[in-house]
């Protein structure tokens, strides 16, 4: 019998809802929810009997019972009654506060037009329903579109411009590999499962890990070899893997020339990107480098597991390209265990034209980029493209006055008088603080709806298990109340239930139906083999890996309409995978290099308000070097001030010598009201578009530290 089976029955009588993780997470883990009566959870499992979560998730949705019973969630519609920000609400009915926000949005629109109107969200519910039905309502009514750039697209844009499709190697084949290479990803910290997977394989054969970070993170201390280098400095490294595998013919040019565009001319290229020029850049010494190009030059089944975070750099799109292109000169993606992966977004397509109100869409409305909300709130001409000044703003799923960079701009903008906002949120999140009405509403295990798994192949249900408390309510109610007062509820699209538009996802799909989901809980959409590794070709028109991408020609999953023009110095981006200065380099002023990593316990701003999360993480923190700290005349425990043209925060001294001397790291976003002076780490990071198609660079941050005053 399996080892495992012995503890499936722990407590015979509490009954056991299924679901799937909402949060903006790659693992999208498949739950099994302790349902102690028609109200209350007990523990949240990860369900033993899927593939991809085997039955692991993280700490922080286990303890779920804390979030969902939590004594602070918001249950009332809430209406300001002092100024801005001053944190005077008077309660008010549904109906009053649906009411006030119609009649503001029509205001609104008839003094500057529809595009004055900027419904802003994200995913802080992954489920369709929930998290794109806004759109629905946006198109009906031409309010300004919402370019949502702050996650995906650097990581995205770079993928694709190598293999074309964004999916890849199937993420459970890492248990078959004979060298997983975890690039990027805090995975132990930000989608746990990875390391479920990688470890299989070094248990059952012996397989290396390497993890590539630009601290050592708690991925890094689980791996065979680790390596810490700059931030921003990947497509260096990988530019002089490539160099010595051609160099010690460790590439594999019969799979160069059949699946590839320009091999000839990419090992012409790498003639000069040495090891010994490499390591200048990315701080690691020439032995580091040789012996990683080694292991995957002589490792067949090497399986790279690519993640967001070296992507979030203003070279990033440029250094997922270079990461990748490792892949091809190996040749790995022939082995099963061997390949790439990063998404499979491209593989889980459902049709949302109806949930969105595709149809309904008016292309010449404009679109406003979401990483951008400080400049477009303070009305930045280039942010605007040639529209309206934003009035009037529905948030849902996303907390921006925290998130979001160049976050003195973002406040000043909440700030404004001439801006009416209303938040619909969970808790009285940074941004919720700054709204005119803030409406309360359900999670997850309180209403229907569909996810996908982009770490994974799985489309999921996640149906509702328990009631909500009395007035929180659905984004989807939400939407379709101000549907119908705001005119367009006869609209296509409008007038269902959540549970008929995920009928209609499904059944467009031929993967069922809601009630056949209840059952079978999650379809397995992995494409076969030869599909998924790449050996019919890869996703572009010749079928060819290309080592030359056409930067601002060829496809992207995210990119921008054309109407918002060309984002970032796109003439600097290479011909071939390279190293690029377009981040922001140390310099005097600024001689240190910031990242701000996730933290364990939160997931962005969520989980800040969980007692045990809070008490976990501390208090925020810069870790930096005990050397870097001598020099500055900090003691550990110090305040420091970390600062650059956008702002200072204080956080305190924690020594840590797992980082290149020169580097300091902020882990976790921590609630603004966390920080001295109420401002936090966002402040640092900048709103401009990286090339070629934008993002958020939030780990590309040159800073002074020094002692606080
Ligand atoms: N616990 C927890 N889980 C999370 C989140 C969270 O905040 N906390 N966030 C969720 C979200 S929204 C997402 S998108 C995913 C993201 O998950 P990941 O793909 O893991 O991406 P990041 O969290 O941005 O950063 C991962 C790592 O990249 C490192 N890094 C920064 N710059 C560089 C660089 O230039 N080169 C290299 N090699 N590494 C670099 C950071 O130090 C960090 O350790 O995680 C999700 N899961
Ligand atoms: N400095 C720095 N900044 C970052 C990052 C970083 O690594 N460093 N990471 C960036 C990344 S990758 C991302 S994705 C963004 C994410 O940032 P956000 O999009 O703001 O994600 P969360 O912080 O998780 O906040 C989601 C909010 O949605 C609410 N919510 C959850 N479910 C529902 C629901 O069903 N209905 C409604 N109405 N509300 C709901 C939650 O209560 C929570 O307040 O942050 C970015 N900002
Ligand atoms: S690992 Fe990610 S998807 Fe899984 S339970 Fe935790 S937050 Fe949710
Ligand atoms: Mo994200």
């Amino acid at each position: 019998m399996n080892q495992h089976i012995k503890i499936v029955e722990p407590k015979a009588k509490v009954r056991i809802g299924h679901s799937a993780c909402p949060h903006d997470c790659p693992s999208t883990c498949a739950l099994d929810v302790e349902l102690l009566s028609p109200t209350r959870i007990g523990r949240v499992h990860g369900a033993k009997n899927n593939s991809y979560t085997a039955g692991v998730i993280c700490a922080k949705v286990a303890r779920y019972a804390e979030r969902v019973h939590h004594p602070d969630r918001l249950t009332k519609p809430l209406v300001r009654s002092g100024a801005k920000g001053e944190g005077n609400w008077k309660e008010a009915s549904w109906e009053a506060a649906l009411d006030l926000v119609a009649e503001k949005f029509d205001a609104a629109e008839a003094k500057y037009g529809s595009e004055t109107v900027w419904p802003y969200f994200y995913a802080g519910t992954m489920g369709l329903v929930q998290r794109d039905g806004i759109e629905r309502l946006r198109h009906a009514k031409r309010y300004s579109g919402f370019f949502g750039s702050i996650c995906t697209n650097l990581a995205w844009t770079g993928w694709m411009m190598g293999a074309g499709k964004l999916a890849g190697a199937d993420p459970r084949e890492m248990a078959k590999s004979d060298c997983v290479v975890i690039w990027g990803t805090n995975a132990v910290v930000t989608q746990v499962n990875v390391m479920t997977h990688a470890v299989k394989a070094r248990k059952e054969r012996g397989a290396r890990i390497v993890v590539i970070d630009v601290y050592d993170n708690a991925t890094v201390k689980q791996a065979d070899m680790g390596l810490v280098l700059k931030p921003g400095t990947d497509g260096a490294l990988a530019c002089a893997v490539m160099h010595v595998l051609f160099r010690e013919n460790l590439a594999d040019r019969a799979y160069l020339e059949k699946y590839t565009d320009d091999p000839h001319g990419l090992e012409r290229h790498l003639e000069s990107r040495t090891p010994e020029w490499a390591a200048a850049i990315t701080g690691l010494s020439v032995a580091e480098i040789e012996a990683f190009a080694r292991l995957v030059g002589t490792t067949k089944r090497t399986f790279f597991r690519l993640g967001y975070g070296f992507s979030r750099q203003r070279n990033g799109s440029v250094n997922m390209h270079a990461a990748l292109s490792v892949a091809a000169v190996t040749g790995c993606w022939q082995y099963e265990g061997g390949g790439a992966f990063h998404s499979n977004s491209g593989i889980l397509k459902l049709d949302t034209a109806l949930l969105e109100g595709t149809r309904l869409r008016d292309p010449r409305v404009r679109h406003l980029d979401h990483s951008r909300i400080g400049p477009v709130l303070v009305g930045q001409e280039d942010a605007l493209h040639g529209g309206p000044p934003v009035t009037a703003m529905l948030i849902q799923n996303t907390n921006p006055a925290n998130v979001a960079p160049e976050q003195r701009l973002v406040k000043r903008g909440f700030l404004r008088d001439d801006l009416f906002t209303c938040v619909h949120e969970q808790f009285m999140t940074d941004t919720a603080k700054l709204a005119d009405v803030v409406l309360p509403a359900t999670m997850f295990l309180e209403h229907d709806d569909i996810y996908k798994g982009g770490g994974n192949q799985h489309v999921t249900l996640g149906p509702k298990l328990i009631e909500p408390p009395p007035g929180p309510r659905t984004n989807h109610y939400v939407i379709e109340e101000l549907a119908k007062r705001l005119g367009v509820a006869d609209q296509p699209g409008f007038g269902m239930t959540e549970r008929q538009h995920i009928d209609v996802m499904l059944e467009k799909r031929g993967l069922g139906t809601f009630d056949t989901f209840r059952e079978e809980r999650w379809a397995d959409l992995q494409p076969p083999f030869e599909e998924a590794h790449f050996l019919k070709g890869f996703g572009h028109p010749d079928g060819k890996f290309r080592f030359r991408p056409d930067w601002t020609g060829q496809p992207a999953p995210n990119r921008p309409p054309k109407s918002m023009g060309v984002f970032g110095p796109v003439a600097r981006l290479p011909e071939f995978p390279d190293h690029v200065d377009l981040i922001e380099v140390a310099d005097a002023e600024h001689p240190f290099r910031l990242a701000t990593s996730p933290a364990r316990s939160y997931l962005n701003s969520s989980f800040s308000e969980t007692p045990t999360s809070r008490a976990r993480e501390g208090r925020p923190e810069l870790l930096v070097h005990p050397d870097d700290a001598a020099m500055l005349k900090i003691g550990e425990g110090d305040r420091v001030e970390v600062g650059n043209r956008r702002g200072e925060v204080v956080l305190h001294a924690k020594f840590f010598d797992g980082v290149k001397r020169g580097v300091v790291i902020a882990e976790g976003i921590w609630p603004n009201s966390a920080h001295e002076r109420g401002e936090g780490i966002n402040v640092l990071t900048g709103a401009d578009a990286p090339a070629p198609y934008g993002g958020a660079a939030v780990h590309d941050n040159k800073v002074w530290v020094r002692a606080a005053v």
